[in-house]
């Protein structure tokens, strides 16, 4: 690790370099240098990510932009050049590393401990999606192409039903008939952008409360990170994504499916704070807010239900059937916003009759 180390401008020498996070894509390290500083070192997934010198150019425009408009410096994510001046370092394996100052006194949460811990990130990925706003959004390079296409996703499910190439097939029936079943009102979203009846915004596309940081002092929401996925999208991607993973009442692989549902609370909370932050919403917009929370899940499920069929090549896994288990957590979810659908519209209902 060294050296990939001794390519970025560091201050002081490393100490020590370990695994670090719950990322399920990039390796991640902290690093502590003889001065005290702290990094982040990553590994991006090649198997992710086709373009990553693209993916680089898109996280130095984003951070620059961000930067521009934060007076906090642990309010945005800042690069760490390498000695040649780059933003990334491709080693002899052709593996890319990046290098980003740590975010000190900040706090990382896989579940919100309270519906202000919610709110805060609705905030701050609201804010985020406001500041990029004004971003040239046809400067970005598509790192995922497809990334929310839920109808390509399913083409995607189907190539790995065909392939069969882990022999797992004859395990997920149950899943599989779940999903086809919901295949046409999963790809609504999808025909209102083709349709131009939703608009594209620049979007961060992976709101997990997780790539978001809070501030130890006073746990407000400091610092939205993981910005790979930064891509045109819709603000129902960010809503919905954010939903299905911190407004579940059970962890995103919990196995215990009773436990898995949607909490209306906090579907409240994190609407009341997201709808403000990210100002402008039109009222279609508004409107399609449940449908994608209840997208994200259901194409999440099918993200995990096909990376198991081939083998656990995309997610870290931590354990046998990690892949199956999240996808049908994910199912459950799905199934309770379905249940919970005329509610979450009542909950959206009053922003609709007051936007423009
Ligand atoms: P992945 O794409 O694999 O999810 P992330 O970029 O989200 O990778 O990073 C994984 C984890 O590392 C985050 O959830 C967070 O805990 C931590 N992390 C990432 N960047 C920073 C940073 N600049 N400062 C402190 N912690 C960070
Ligand atoms: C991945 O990178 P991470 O762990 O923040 C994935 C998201 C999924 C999420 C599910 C680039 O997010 O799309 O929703 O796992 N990121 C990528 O937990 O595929
Ligand atoms: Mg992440």
């Amino acid at each position: 690790m060294n050296q990939v180390l001794e390519q970025f401008c560091l201050e002081g020498s490393p100490l020590s370099c370990a695994p670090y996070g719950e990322g399920h894509i990039n390796l991640t390290f902290a690093v502590v240098t003889d001065t005290g500083r702290r990094y982040i070192l990553q590994r991006l997934s090649r198997v992710a990510f086709a373009d990553i010198p693209g993916l680089m150019e898109n996280v130095a425009m984003v951070t620059g932009h961000l930067a521009a408009k934060c007076s906090d410096p642990r309010g945005c994510l800042h690069l760490v050049p390498t000695r040649d001046n780059a933003f990334f370092y491709r080693d002899a394996d052709g593996e890319y590393w990046r290098v980003y100052d740590f975010v000190e006194d900040s706090l990382c949460l896989q579940t919100p401990e309270s519906p202000e811990d919610f709110r805060q990130s609705a905030l701050a990925f609201g804010r985020f999606q406001h500041q990029l706003s004004d971003f040239p959004a046809e400067k970005l390079h598509e790192t995922i192409p497809n990334f929310h296409n839920t109808p390509d996703r399913y083409r995607k499910l189907r190539l790995a039903v065909q392939a069969n190439r882990a022999g797992r097939l004859a395990e997920v029936g149950p899943e599989l008939s779940f999903l086809f079943y919901r295949e046409e009102k999963a790809g609504t979203l999808q025909h209102l952008l083709e349709q131009g009846r939703l608009p594209l915004r620049v979007t961060h596309n992976d709101t997990k409360l997780n790539n978001v940081l809070f501030d130890i002092s006073d746990r407000t929401a400091l610092c939205v990170i993981d910005l790979d996925t930064v891509m045109p999208g819709l603000v129902a991607y960010d809503f919905g994504d954010s939903i299905r993973f911190g407004a579940s009442t059970a962890a995103e692989d919990e196995t215990d499916l009773t436990k898995v549902g949607l909490s209306l609370e906090l579907f409240e909370v994190y609407a009341r704070g997201f709808i403000p932050a990210c100002g402008g919403l039109s009222r279609e917009e508004l409107e399609s807010l449940p449908l994608g929370a209840l997208t994200m899940t259901l194409e999440n499920g099918m993200r995990f239900l096909t990376d198991y069929l081939d083998g656990d090549v995309y997610y870290r896994i931590s354990r046998p059937g990690h892949n199956l288990d999240r996808c049908r957590a994910q199912l459950r979810l799905a199934r309770d916003m379905e249940e919970k659908w005329p509610l979450m519209m009542e909950i959206i209902r009053p922003y609709m009759e007051t936007a423009g």
